[in-house]
């Protein structure tokens, strides 16, 4: 009878110890996913965070502005990473991106908005 107790005590215990080397596992294979907020208007960006741990950003663009916009992750070399497309005024778009730590430059790419402003830098950390 203790036998048997002790027997399905030490069960327990092991599938116990199963699910908890599983889901830990889980976590290491899954990358964090971080959302960045980014507003976009005439001509800048307002990012609200200006990092992020290296895993999945996700760039929520909102266009605040009147022009068309869009988002362009470049590496610090230059280059291209992601983009949005075209985000009309008053729309929202998001880019899910894997990035690795590093710099990179968010810009926008359409006509001379760069030029004018529209481009900030963003740190990947470890
Ligand atoms: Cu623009």
């Amino acid at each position: 009878m203790v036998a048997r107790r002790t027997g399905s005590l030490l069960l327990a215990l092991l599938l116990l110890l199963a699910v908890l080397t599983a889901s830990a596992a889980d976590a290491r294979r899954r990358p964090p996913t971080t959302s960045v907020g980014v507003a976009a208007r005439e001509f800048r960006f307002s990012a609200y965070r200006t990092s992020a741990p290296g895993g999945i950003v996700r760039f929520n663009v909102a266009n605040f502005g009147e022009d068309g916009h869009d988002l362009v992750v470049e590496t610090a070399g230059g280059r291209r990473v992601g983009r949005t497309g075209e985000v009309r005024s008053g729309r929202r778009a998001t880019l899910a991106l894997r990035l690795r730590p590093g710099t990179y430059r968010l810009v926008c790419d359409l006509a001379d908005h760069a030029a004018r402003g529209m481009r900030t830098s963003f740190r990947v950390t470890r």
